[in-house]
């Protein structure tokens, strides 16, 4: 069974990092309705979720995905490069060794999750303000005895890689073409979201289905002549946290 490990939204979340959006007051209760909402269509597709206690403390740790990697064989766990993040880690990493052998990252080496996009046993990772080379380093040290290539990736003008692109179908990326080069990614074809909606390359693959936000309608016309199971769930309180639909999942 696919499990889906998340966390509820903390009390603090007014006080995440922002990097690329302006800050915008967010209504808590509404982005933990919001998220509530998440939970139940992953439910709904099938998977278990696992929801850790929100951390009072932690402005930005409903976004388990910068924590860890998880592949088949082991997770990563990362080291996020806003130190104000550092400390989600421990308790995903609780968490997820019921599940995989766990390796660590460790600082002053730095990726955040939302900068890997795996293709096959391919790991890119944006170079973000995130995410450095040092780290880069580290991640390929740790999956290369499983097999698995890491390539970094220049980004511009976004937070992470997944913020620009990530993978719609087994073989086609779902992309903004302003933030990062389609081109990197080897033997896959591309859709590119609409111009006018430069947030839309962030979707969530789960099997045949995907999840996705409602914020994005031109994009969401144009990707629903690639995949026909599109679930969509509103998350515009956490998108004023820099957050979207990957973000708010680790995927085991
Ligand atoms: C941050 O800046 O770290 C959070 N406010 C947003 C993190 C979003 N995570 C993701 O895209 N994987």
């Amino acid at each position: 069974m696919t499990i889906a490990i998340c966390r509820e939204v903390s009390p603090a979340l007014a006080q995440c990092e922002l990097t690329h959006i302006e800050r915008s007051p967010i209504n808590v209760q509404y982005a933990q309705t919001q998220h509530a909402a998440y939970e139940a269509t992953l439910k709904k597709l099938g998977l278990k979720v696992i929801s850790l206690p929100a951390e009072p403390d932690l402005a930005d740790s409903v976004f388990v995905e910068d924590t860890a990697l998880v592949l088949d064989e082991v997770a990563v766990m990362l080291c996020p490069g806003a130190p104000s993040r550092r400390p989600e880690v421990p308790s995903v990493a609780h968490i997820l060794k019921e599940y995989r052998p766990l390796v660590f990252m460790k600082a002053p080496a730095t990726v955040d999750g939302g900068d890997i996009l795996r293709i096959g046993r391919t790991l890119y990772v944006g170079l973000s303000t995130r995410s450095d080379s040092a780290g880069i380093a580290a991640l390929e040290e740790l999956v290369r005895p499983y097999g698995y290539d890491v390539r970094a990736v220049k980004l511009s003008g976004c937070l992470h890689l997944k913020s620009a692109a990530t993978m719609l179908t087994q073989d086609t990326v779902l992309v903004n073409p302003a933030w990062v080069d389609p081109t990197v990614f080897a033997g896959t074809s591309f859709l590119a979201i609409d111009p006018d909606e430069p947030h839309a390359g962030n979707v969530l693959r789960l099997g045949s289905s995907v999840v996705y936000s409602t914020d994005f309608p031109r994009t969401l016309e144009q990707m629903s002549k690639f995949v026909v199971d599109i679930h969509c769930v509103d998350l515009s309180e956490l998108a004023k946290a820099e957050g979207a639909v990957t973000c708010c999942s680790l995927i085991v």
